[in-house]
């Protein structure tokens, strides 16, 4: 058996992508629409404060493309407390306009695949901050679940950990190249959803998640081994776009 890459796992994370019922929506009498804004409005500063405490961490964004509306990433220390983020929501007035679209749930994760002998992660400051991050706040915000191949001629899974780690290295200049360009977030879903990883990009110019994604294709582990879900591309909602959207 080829020699399991170890992981640090961090907060759970919970994309929770949501349709707007716009039917319903201009239907509601607009005493309706005023308790689904309120309520909204209270649970994003519920969320905020936990943010500011450093217990979780929200992303808004508005998703385009009609796969989704809005997506809600929430990120907690337990599975316990991001099910009660959910369920919070789903009993709000504004739960009532906001359907179900997709989820994810996944950990944040980070692998050992560079990391260096005999050095202690958990002690590099950098590295036990990366797995709590508080979520950028930049313009844009891409998400997808991916999976490594298991094939029989191509299966990662039985690779030696060596080739692994080279593999891995390459995947990461590449990755470097784009520093202060786009922020990634990998968490881990097995186990718990039906991908391998979620992978959530962040940056303030949407171009940049295609030239990185498409340039990581030509790189061996995404190009021999990567297998992808659905995309998603969203542009952040601050609270004053948040008021524009629901007006
Ligand atoms: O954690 C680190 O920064 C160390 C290097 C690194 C690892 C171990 C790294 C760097 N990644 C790692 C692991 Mn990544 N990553 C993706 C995708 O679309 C595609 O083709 C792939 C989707 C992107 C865009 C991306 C970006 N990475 C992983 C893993 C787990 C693999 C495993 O355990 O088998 C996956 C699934 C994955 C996928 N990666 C980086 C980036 C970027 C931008 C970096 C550089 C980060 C930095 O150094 O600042």
């Amino acid at each position: 058996m080829s020699e399991a890459a170890q992981t640090l796992d961090g907060w759970y994370v919970l994309h929770d992508f949501r349709t707007i019922d716009w039917t319903a929506w201009n239907d509601a009498t607009p005493e309706e629409r005023e308790a689904a804004r309120r309520d909204l409005f209270a649970l994003v500063n519920e969320w905020e404060e936990v943010e500011g405490r450093k217990e979780g961490s929200l992303a808004l964004y508005s998703i385009v493309g009609q796969k989704a509306d809005l997506v809600f990433m929430h990120l907690r220390e337990t599975l316990q407390e991001l099910n009660a983020v959910e369920n919070k929501f789903n009993r709000s007035a504004f739960a009532r306009f906001a359907k179900p679209a997709y989820s994810y749930v996944s950990v944040v994760e980070l692998s050992n695949y560079m990391g260096q002998p005999g050095v202690d992660p958990m002690q590099v400051p950098e590295i036990a901050a990366r797995l709590k991050p508080i979520l950028p706040k930049t313009n844009h915000i891409c998400f997808y679940p991916m999976n490594k191949r298991r094939l029989l001629g191509d299966n990662w899974y039985m690779l030696p950990m060596e080739e692994r780690k080279a593999m891995m290295r390459s995947h990461g200049m590449i990755g470097r190249s784009y520093a202060g360009k786009v922020k990634q977030i990998i968490s881990g879903s097995v186990g718990f959803d039906d991908w391998e990883w979620g992978v959530t990009l962040f940056s303030d110019d949407s171009l940049q998640f295609k030239k990185l994604v498409y340039e990581m294709r030509f790189d061996e582990v995404s190009a021999r081994y990567g297998e992808f879900g659905a995309f998603y591309v969203g542009i952040r909602l601050t609270r004053d776009g948040l008021s524009e959207l629901l007006k």
